[in-house]
């Protein structure tokens, strides 16, 4: 039996070197993998969770898929479909809704976050988690590829799962687990680098975007905030070189120590013209294969993966939808 896999990310804007670098990577790596089935989705009910523009929303739902594609992910090897076109999703969430406490997700960081920069909190961002957890356990999936930031929302996916099952004295759920690349598990922010690279950072300068041009990303890492001592040395009290030599290292596969090595006498200013370098060699290929895939005679071609990968979801998910509604006392009649 291959081991499942799923994952997502929202559509609420171009993705980062940190999607990339913590997610899609290791996503990319994982399709061709023989002991793997993936399923990949477009979050799109979790973008609602902050306000979104309907003509922005539906761009970037499309715009993500086209990301997907152009960073590797293969139609064929994969599941790819858009969450909000299979139903059970949502209705999978009601249901877990009422075996999930609020204490619990009150504890969760990216509620707590991402509220503190809301005026009117909304309950969908509050319920986010629960909804995160039918996504997993619609697909049975033992492996769920995320960044750091996301561990703690499985946490509660398996706890909810298990809950559930001991509830109703059956295996019905199976008990997830993250699958997260130590190293590039979490990329920090250019301008504040103890925070993390968000794409849905007001200042654009903290971010580097799958699609920023060879001379944006040189603009923002060389602009990024280091510290005043110019030695390139990995060190938790200089969170800003930290960040990029875990890029560099991420990018180039150097390790730490070879790094710094290479850079020891070269000050701050070479070294990041090194890393802008390499960001950008990477993103290249990434950004040529994204202009050909949004010229308009791919239109349907995209549909096309969309609409088969909702109708293989679909299959999966209503199957387990219907154990769901049966242990808890529908269907009957
Ligand atoms: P938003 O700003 O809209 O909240 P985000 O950029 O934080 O978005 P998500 O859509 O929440 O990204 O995350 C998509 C995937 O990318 C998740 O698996 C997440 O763990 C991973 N990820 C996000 N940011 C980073 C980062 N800075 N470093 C490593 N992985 C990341
Ligand atoms: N919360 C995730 C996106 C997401 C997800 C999922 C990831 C929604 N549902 C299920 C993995 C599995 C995020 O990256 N912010």
């Amino acid at each position: 039996m291959k081991k499942q896999i799923l994952s997502g990310i929202q559509p609420s804007g171009i993705l980062t070197l940190g999607n990339y670098l913590g997610a899609l990577r290791n996503w990319v790596k994982i399709q061709d993998d023989e002991n793997y089935d993936c399923k990949f989705f477009v979050a799109d009910l979790h973008a609602i969770t902050v306000s979104q523009d309907p003509e922005t929303l539906r761009n970037n739902i499309k715009s993500i898929i086209m990301q997907y594609l152009a960073c590797g992910l293969d139609a064929e090897k994969n599941t790819i479909f858009i969450q909000s076109h299979v139903h059970e999703h949502a209705e999978l969430g009601w249901l877990l809704n009422n075996y999930t406490y609020m204490g619990e997700l009150s504890r969760m960081t990216q509620f707590k976050d991402k509220s503190k920069k809301q005026e009117n909190v909304k309950v969908g961002l509050f319920d986010y988690p629960v909804l995160m957890a039918a996504d997993i356990l619609l697909y049975s999936a033992d492996f769920v590829p995320v960044g750091q930031d996301q561990k703690q929302h499985i946490e509660i996916t398996r706890d909810i799962a298990q809950r559930f099952n001991s509830l109703y004295k059956k295996e019905i759920f199976k008990i997830p687990e993250p699958f997260i690349t130590a190293n590039t598990a979490k990329i920090m922010s250019l301008q504040e680098p103890t925070k993390k690279m968000s794409k849905s950072d007001e200042n654009k300068e903290a971010t580097i975007f799958l699609l920023d041009s060879r001379e944006v990303i040189t603009k923002k890492i060389k602009k990024a905030v280091t510290d005043s001592e110019n030695v390139v040395r990995y060190s938790d009290d200089k969170p800003g070189i930290k960040n990029l030599i875990n890029i560099y290292s991420a990018v180039t596969d150097k390790t730490v120590a070879e790094i710094e090595e290479e850079f020891k006498d070269s000050g701050y200013g070479k070294f990041k013209q090194a890393v802008a370098d390499a960001v950008a060699d990477l993103l290249e290929p990434i950004q040529a294969k994204y202009a050909e895939l949004a010229l308009p005679e791919n239109d349907e071609y995209i549909k096309e993966i969309c609409k088969k990968g909702a109708a293989v979801a679909h299959e999966i998910a209503s199957k387990k939808l219907k154990e769901v509604q049966e242990a808890i006392g529908y269907r009957t009649i």
